[in-house]
């Protein structure tokens, strides 16, 4: 089958979106409409003495300026925080209110204070700047480490300390036992540098709201209609989910990003509910830059230890890392929950442990960026490693061989108490390797051009399928037409694609019949759980085939009953029952046309993690005179467990390579340490790769089955933003070696390279 399961099918959403043809949410348009503009902290850190909004409202085409204290007497609430977790001694996490707008302080640049809103966006742009603040600066920490310091401005009275959140995984003293036994010890601190999602599309809302019914509805780009009900809407408005709709519909880019409930989401319905008109809100990339939740943002110290055999014998890691000014809604997430388990990467290492303190920090607040946590992870564990091969004198593929656990060894539970299902990871690294003329690169590193070669390896390995439920819901109608929903929402994936194929192969039907409907809490689904860690795939497939299961079910009882036989006795081939050594026969869609109609409902659960992982080898000639890097060669090896459509899923790697690579080598957001003022602002001073930073990319699979789902599936999204960074880092590390450099921190921006190349050589 031409558009089967497996095959490179094109992309059938890429003709509207190439022709500007996409409907994104600033596309959409309402009788009446009105223009929202934020007034945002003009500084990281101050008390609000007054907020003067007398001379905006009374601009021409103004209707109304939206404080704090409009919110708080119409008993609007905070932001939800999803994740809430305990401090390692004991006692919850404080959580301090996130308000839609800013009550009292202001705590990071960019911070809503005021809303604006009026009859068009130019007036509305100029009322927002008619608001007169009146803020009294107070002094800015940027850095968790100067955060916790014991001279810190505090941000907030409820987190003494701006400490978020102080958290364990394992059992530090058995570390320190292990790693003192040990016959030799390796250490790395490394920084795991804050990066702005850049998504394509700026976020957006337009807020409805029907008085007659007292209805809400939200149209906004998010990664899933369905989270951005559930998480935001009752807290705020203190009215039961059902009272709001939200449609989602194409979005460009999300990255984790556009999975959180932000203040202008709720703004928008608050000001619709009072004016009793649609209000829109259009984010300009500048307010990205500030408002945007922002990734990573870590520093790490790690110690490895190695008995005389060059086996791991313990692994401690003591992180600090940034929350920034509010409390997102999955904010201590990456540091915890999702990084810190995944530490020991592919190795068998016996005791693992990982000490982590979060801060509260003048600048726009943390939460999931592609891989949220897990790239940490990677990067952490795949440096350390191969630090520790150099340290030794082993090469890090031998170092890596003789650690990596075996596929006998499957299931392996590590240290961190996470259960690996499947993977051969000896055997996807050799692919890598084979793939990569690892073995080849002697001969190209020196070309007598003056530059210095290296070659890397990042082995990743990732946890994607969260446990959890997902929906589907395929309908056939008399016309034969298909419409299949699901509650996982493409950001640019294909997921229109990939679930057509799906649904394509499972009931044999021509993929042009069949419609993927996605983003609207109005859906008939069961349950929908949006597009985050990989999921759509493990969660999302194992719904759809559930839901073509249900519906062929029912077909064939139909068919049965048609045919005058026994179900039992029909076989189902390329969409026709048949009575085998008969010609009788009767095709789905007549079925479905005789029974005017035919529904089937997917309820699906994943109830374990899937794990995909790989090689990635990266090739890169550092030039010494201006420290730029060229990156040659990169070569990806992935276990994906099954592969759907291998054209959607490079793309997905070539993406996720990109994000890695631009974080490894130039992305940086820069605030002033003592001013809280944001250095990086617009693309100008902003380096986001481009496509003539990067090679071609080889890109190929190793599958090794995934067993936790009944597809096989091990998701594919995050993945290239996780292998990336170390195979990068290593490669350039090799380059550097010569000069006895055995460290940088990402980004390795010229400058950075160019720094240290003089001071290796004595230059200063
Ligand atoms: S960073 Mo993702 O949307 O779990």
């Amino acid at each position: 089958m031409k558009f089967g399961i497996g095959q490179p099918f094109r992309r059938v959403e890429d003709l509207r979106f190439i022709t500007g043809t996409g409907r994104f949410t600033d596309d959409h348009h309402y009788a009446g409409e009105t223009f929202a503009c934020v007034v945002r902290a003009p500084v990281a850190h101050g008390l609000i003495r007054q907020i003067d909004t007398g001379a905006a409202r009374a601009l021409p085409g103004v209707l109304a300026v939206y404080t704090a204290q409009d919110l708080a007497a119409d008993g609007i609430g905070a932001l939800p925080v999803v994740i809430v977790l305990d401090h390692a001694e004991g006692g919850r996490m404080p959580l301090p209110a996130h308000t839609l707008l800013a009550a009292g302080k202001v705590r990071y640049l960019g911070e809503p204070v005021a809303f604006v809103v009026a009859e068009t966006a130019l007036a509305a742009l100029e009322a927002a700047e008619a608001v007169a603040l009146d803020i009294d600066y107070l002094p800015a920490v940027v850095e968790p480490a100067a955060a916790l310091a014991d001279d810190a401005p505090l941000l907030f009275a409820e987190a003494p300390g701006n400490l978020a959140l102080h958290w364990q995984l394992g059992d530090l003293g058995e570390v320190d036992t292990a790693l003192a036994a040990s016959a030799r010890v390796v250490e790395l601190e490394l920084v795991n540098n804050r990066i702005i999602v850049a998504s394509m599309e700026p976020r957006n809302a337009i807020g409805l709201y029907d008085e007659a019914s007292g209805q809400f509805t939200l149209v906004t780009g998010s990664q899933g209609s369905h989270m951005i009900r559930d998480f935001m809407f009752e807290g705020v408005f203190g009215l039961p989910a059902s009272r709001l709709r939200v449609v989602t519909p194409d979005v460009g880019g999300g990255f984790g990003m556009k999975a959180i409930p932000y203040p202008e989401q709720a703004l928008v319905l608050y000001a619709a509910r009072r004016l009793v008109r649609p209000v829109r809100w259009q984010s300009t990339r500048a307010e990205a830059f500030l408002s945007d939740t922002q990734g990573r943002d870590n520093v790490s110290r790690a110690t490895l230890g190695l008995d005389a055999q060059a086996r791991f014998t313990a692994l401690k890691v003591e992180t600090l890392a940034s929350a920034g000014g509010a409390l997102s809604a999955f904010g201590v997430y990456c540091p915890t929950l999702s990084g810190p388990p995944m530490a020991p990467g592919v190795y068998s290492i016996p005791t693992v442990a990982t000490n982590v303190r979060i801060a509260y920090t003048n600048n726009a607040p943390m939460d999931a960026y592609r891989g949220a946590g897990r790239p940490e992870a990677a990067y952490l564990i795949e440096r350390l490693v191969d630090k520790a091969a150099r340290e030794i004198g082993l090469s890090p593929i031998a170092l890596r061989e003789i650690n990596m656990i075996a596929p006998e060894e499957m299931p392996h539970r590590t240290a961190t108490d996470v259960v690996y299902d499947s993977g051969d990871f000896a055997a996807v690294m050799k692919a890598g390797l084979q793939a990569a003329d690892w073995d080849g690169f002697a001969a190209r590193r020196d070309r007598g051009d003056g530059r210095l070669r290296g070659i890397g390896l990042g082995y990743y390995i990732e946890r994607t399928g969260v446990p959890g439920k997902e929906g589907a819901v395929v309908q056939i109608d008399a016309d034969g037409q298909v419409t299949v929903h699901v509650g996982t929402q493409s950001t640019g994936q294909g997921h229109e694609t990939t679930y057509v194929q799906m649904t394509a192969q499972a009931l044999g039907i021509d993929p042009a019949r069949i419609v993927v409907k996605t983003g609207d809490t109005d859906q008939p689904l069961p349950s929908a759980g949006g597009t985050v860690a990989s999921r759509s795939m493990v969660h999302g497939g194992g719904a759809l085939r559930l839901a073509t299961g249900a519906v062929l079910g029912k077909a064939s009882r139909e068919a049965a009953r048609l045919l005058a036989v026994d179900e039992r006795e029909l076989d189902f081939d390329a969409g026709v029952f048949r009575v085998p050594g008969t010609n009788r026969h009767v095709s789905l869609l007549e079925v479905a046309a005789q029974a005017g109609g035919l529904e089937g409902i997917g309820d699906f659960e994943q109830l374990a993690g899937t794990f995909p992982n790989g090689a990635h080898v990266c090739e890169v000639a550092v030039d010494p005179e201006t420290g730029h890097i060229t990156v040659e060669r990169y070569t990806v090896v992935d276990d994906f467990g099954r592969t759907l459509n291998p054209l959607v899923l490079s793309g997905q790697v070539h993406g996720g390579i990109a994000q890695g690579i631009g974080q490894a080598m130039m992305e940086r957001t820069v605030y002033d340490p003592d001013s809280g003022q944001l250095l990086s602002g617009s693309f100008m001073d902003y380096g986001l790769p481009r496509a003539d930073d990067l090679p071609f990319f080889d890109v190929s699979t190793h599958n090794v089955p995934c067993t936790t789902n009944p597809l096989g599936i091990k998701g594919a999204g995050e993945a290239g933003a996780i292998g990336a960074p170390p195979a990068f880092v290593n490669a350039v590390m090799d380059a550097l070696a010569p000069l006895g450099i055995a460290h940088l921190d990402m980004p390795l921006t010229p400058g950075r390279v160019w720094q240290a190349i003089r001071e290796a050589q004595g230059g200063g």
